[in-house]
């Protein structure tokens, strides 16, 4: 069976920076979904917008002005269908880490809010760490990493810009990425290399999401 993402289904929701509002939310909700997270201007929205439709995410000129977490609802569709009474996923595009030129504010409103999300997710949100192909772990990646594990969330690392590598150098930097990464992070399930701009690797990653959310939902139901 074909399943994928309902392209035309996904829709704008909220605009969450209240952390309390979250955390209601999130606990009144039990929602399975997915969330992207990675530094400023890696392709979140761009990887959104590839994989959930034109045009879902704004794209940002200036990286790290996002303060909320924004929330958005999408079904699947079978065979080209929309599974009209199939349950509702939910999808987060969450404020990127590591902008450097942010104020004290608005790093601890940061710390705090993705604090609560990551506290009150639960286990069926996929969680989607992107970072650049061509600056891989970069000291905020790694930072990030060691403060995502302990949560215990399945795990995908996304690596974005693959259309910017031009040399085979780079390329083969890059090949070496995937057992290093399974070496040193058990947790980590899959290593997706992409170009969220020209598509590649993308619906290689849209069929591991939708089976991951396929899975959740089939085991709420058993
Ligand atoms: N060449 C290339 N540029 C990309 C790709 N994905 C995103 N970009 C560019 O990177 C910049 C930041 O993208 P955006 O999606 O807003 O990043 P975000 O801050 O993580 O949400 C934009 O100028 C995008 O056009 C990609 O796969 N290839
Ligand atoms: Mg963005």
């Amino acid at each position: 069976m074909d399943y994928k993402i309902s392209k035309a289904s996904t829709k704008f929701r909220y605009g969450m920076s209240d952390p309390n509002q979250l955390e209601d939310w999130l606990r009144a909700e039990n929602v399975i979904g997915v969330s992207m997270i990675g530094r400023s201007n890696v392709g979140k929205s761009s990887s959104i917008n590839s994989l959930f439709g034109n045009k879902t995410a704004n794209i940002s000129k200036t990286p790290g002005r996002t303060r909320e977490i924004n929330i958005f609802e999408f079904k699947l569709e079978l065979n080209g269908k929309p599974v009209e009474d199939g349950p509702t996923y939910w999808l987060f595009d969450l404020p990127g880490y590591g902008h450097a030129k942010v104020s004290k504010e608005m790093k601890s409103h940061w710390q705090k809010l993705m604090h609560t999300f990551f506290e009150n997710a639960g286990d069926d949100v996929l969680m989607l760490n992107l970072q650049d192909a061509r600056h891989p772990n970069q000291d905020s990646d790694k930072e990030f990493k060691k403060y995502l594990e302990p949560y215990g969330f399945n795990t995908f690392m996304v690596f974005n810009k693959l259309d910017k590598l031009k040399t085979q150098k780079e390329r083969s930097a890059l090949n070496k990425l995937k057992p290093q990464i399974y070496k040193e992070s058990d947790w980590v399930e899959q290593v997706h290399f992409v170009s969220a701009e020209k598509k590649t690797g993308i619906p290689t990653l849209e069929t591991s999401v939708v089976n991951f959310l396929l899975n959740q939902t089939q085991q709420r139901s058993s």
